[in-house]
């Protein structure tokens, strides 16, 4: 029997814990085989006598694969009778159906029946040195309280809540609250603008936002309730906003506002968790996509949190009593799926990183992870580079023994990044794993581990597809390529239990995004290679969506609001490859007929807009002004061609047959060549 902390279970206080511990027991008494060494919760699988073979019938029989998992590595309420009832074409995904859980008795109470003094959180918050902790008691309790606080401020079953707020304690009882009363959450960054916030909350008709008075970040503050104030009035669905205090400055509360930490004191410690169905929605998560608007994508429950609680434990080979450090923020899937729930749902003790890599200098991540003995580093590849720039010396001044793997997300991570990572931090003890997942997979689905122990890492290569991962390549003409050494569009040709289920209020858009380009697949929107070995290689998004500092931007979003200053008459933006951030921001503006502006000061105000609208990382780093953009004779903007030309690629520009005016293509390249030039001097 698998139990989250090593301890034996001495007591179990609630019934709802006595019936899902049964169900513990339920598989415990099945043959072993060699398997249960590495992977316990497939112990009871006929058969299947090493790694490979277990790999294999994940994939060839994996319905007889999630079942075993799901019924050892999540606490039931009500067994589920089907594992999964699928169908791709139509965009139909459902697994566990007829089971019931809830969420955050599997993050909370187990592990507090088992160790309620473990430490489920560490707070490094930005004031270095100033980290708190929190057990899984504490958090039991925050939860519970916060959770009868909502209730109490009618908060119901299947109702959305937005979060904004910093990575805290708070925003995580926060989530956690969500789940133990049955509402979905919707947690926005807390870097994104008052603008962006509004169309979040009105897209997901939240009555309830969560927020703090302020954020602290890098030794800035920031305005987190007046935003949250500015966001509200263009959202007529909200009635209540809870406000904690990260900071002591007080700030203006209205009659909507409600000062959360004074309210949750007088709440009892006990919340009575709601009884879910697998498939009730755990979570919406709003992310770019190619079209202004961006998508909430939605997540249910048991699948979601197996595949993160899975995927934790495996990929980052996560033992009991290892503290995990996961550096993103909660705004992201990352912060959701290995901050909260995947180390939660296996009692880890997680880091909530609130900091910036180069705060108060450029050694915070490793002076973090010698203080708080970090066992498992995850953090992002535009982190690394920048660090990388700042020298060795960062990196040695701090102990790192404790470190034993090292993970990268969001991008493509460079060899030179990689083994800087390896040889430097790691010390070239630690495998690196570079994980490629998606806000709409849930989880990790490719990379190097697990494997054995020994098996080869390739730098800047996601490898391995994890267990029930069944990724296709695909050529233009929408055939599977069969062979390797060959690139092709990255689809998944099965379901796994972590996958988004729809787009909230949008299920046409999410068959039209994911399923019509490859009917019978899931597609990504990546281009993969694999190698001749057949391992996986992510060589970019297909599509318009870029990825700046490991942030995922539609250029269309960009566009949609430059478009919105009356001098521009259109834009087209693009990425071009920056050696810190991954990918930079090209806008090419062109002005209406007539107007007569200062480039600069027309520059400076577009770049606020973009920050106002939708974020500081989305605002442009070149604005280049043209006459015209290179089109197509039907009146397509040739995308295509502004990319190879800010990446001053002119040998490569292709096919220009059908540009309308191949002229608009030599005052394009001027252009940017006087651009460079002036950035030069
Ligand atoms: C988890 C996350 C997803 C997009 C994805 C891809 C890129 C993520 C990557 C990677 C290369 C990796 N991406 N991990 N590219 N190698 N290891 O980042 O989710 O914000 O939804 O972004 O990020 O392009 O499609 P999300």
């Amino acid at each position: 029997m698998w139990l989250p902390c090593g301890c034996t279970s001495k007591y179990v206080a609630s019934s709802f814990a006595r019936r899902t511990l049964a169900s513990y027991l339920h598989v415990s008494g099945r043959s072993r085989c060699n398997v249960a060494a590495f992977m316990p919760e497939a112990a009871g699988l006929e058969g299947v006598s090493g790694r490979a073979a277990l790999r294999e019938l994940s994939v060839s029989n994996s319905e007889s694969f999630w079942a075993a998992v799901a019924r050892h590595r999540l606490c039931w309420s009500t067994p589920f009778h089907t594992v999964q009832d699928c169908d791709l074409s139509r965009g139909k995904i459902k697994w566990f159906e007829g089971g019931k859980l809830n969420v955050s008795v599997n993050c909370l109470d187990r592990h507090v029946h088992t160790c309620p003094e473990r430490v489920a959180l560490i707070w490094e918050r930005d004031e270095r040195g100033s980290e708190m902790k929190y057990t899984y008691g504490e958090l039991l309790e925050m939860t519970c309280r916060l959770g009868n606080l909502l209730r109490r401020h009618s908060v119901k079953r299947g109702d959305c809540v937005t979060i904004y707020m910093p990575t805290c304690p708070l925003a995580v009882a926060s989530m956690l609250a969500c789940a133990r009363i049955g509402a979905a959450h919707n947690v926005v960054f807390a870097g994104f603008s008052a603008d962006a916030l509004a169309e979040r909350i009105r897209d997901a008709q939240s009555s309830t936002v969560i927020t703090v008075n302020q954020g602290v970040r890098g030794g800035k503050v920031t305005e987190l309730k007046k935003t949250v104030d500015t966001a509200v009035q263009s959202c007529p669905t909200v009635k209540q906003v809870f406000v904690a205090m990260r900071t002591d400055n007080p700030v203006t509360m209205t009659a909507r506002d409600i000062a959360m930490e004074e309210e949750m004191l007088k709440e009892d410690v006990v919340c009575e968790p709601a009884v879910m169905n697998s498939e009730d929605v755990l979570f919406l998560l709003y992310t770019s996509g190619s079209t202004g608007k961006p998508k909430g994508l939605v997540h249910t429950q048991a699948g979601y949190l197996l595949y993160a609680a899975l995927t934790h434990r495996y990929v980052f080979s996560y033992h009991d009593g290892d503290v995990f450090g996961c550096v993103a923020d909660i705004g992201w899937i990352t912060g959701h799926s290995y901050v909260v729930y995947g180390p939660l749902a296996n009692g880890a003790t997680t880091v909530l990183f609130e900091s910036t890599p180069i705060y108060p200098d450029p050694g915070r991540y490793w002076d973090m992870v010698e203080r708080l003995k970090i066992n498992q580093f995850y953090g992002a590849p535009t982190a690394i580079r920048l660090l990388l720039k700042y020298g060795d010396q960062w990196v040695n001044k701090y102990d790192r023994s404790t470190l034993k793997t090292l993970g990268s997300v969001g991008e493509p991570i460079n060899t030179e990044a990689w083994e800087w990572y390896h040889r430097v931090v790691g010390d070239g003890r630690c495998p690196v794993v570079d994980t490629w997942w998606q806000t709409e997979t849930g989880g990790i689905c490719i990379a190097p581990r697990p494997s054995d122990p020994d098996a080869e890492i390739v730098p800047g290569m996601a490898m391995r597809p994890f267990f029930g991962i069944n990724p296709v390549l695909m050529d233009t003409e929408g055939e599977v390529l069969t062979s390797n050494n060959t690139s092709g569009a990255l689809c998944m040709a099965q379901p796994w239990p972590g996958m988004a289920r729809t787009i909230h209020n949008n299920h046409q858009r999410f068959i039209d995004t994911y399923f019509q380009p490859y009917p019978g697949y899931f597609f990504t929107g990546d281009g993969a290679y694999r190698s001749e070995e057949g391992y996986y290689q992510i060589t970019g998004r297909l599509d318009d969506v870029i990825n700046v500092s490991g942030h995922r931007i539609g250029t269309a979003e960009i566009e949609d609001v430059v478009n919105q200053c009356p001098a521009v008459a259109e834009s087209a933006v693009v990425g071009y490859t920056h050696s810190i951030k991954g990918q930079g921001v090209y806008a090419f503006v062109v002005l209406k007929k007539g107007i007569d502006v200062q480039e600069a000061d027309l520059s400076r105000q577009l770049n606020g807009m973009v920050s106002e609208k939708i974020a500081k990382y989305a605002s442009p780093d070149f604005i280049q002004f043209a006459k015209r953009l290179p089109k197509t004779r039907s009146g397509k903007i040739m995308r295509r061609v502004l990319r190879k030309v800010v990446e001053s690629d002119l040998e490569g520009l292709g096919d220009l047959s059908t540009l309308d005016d191949p002229a608009a293509v030599q005052e394009i390249i001027q252009g940017h060549e006087k651009l460079l030039s002036k950035n030069r001097s």
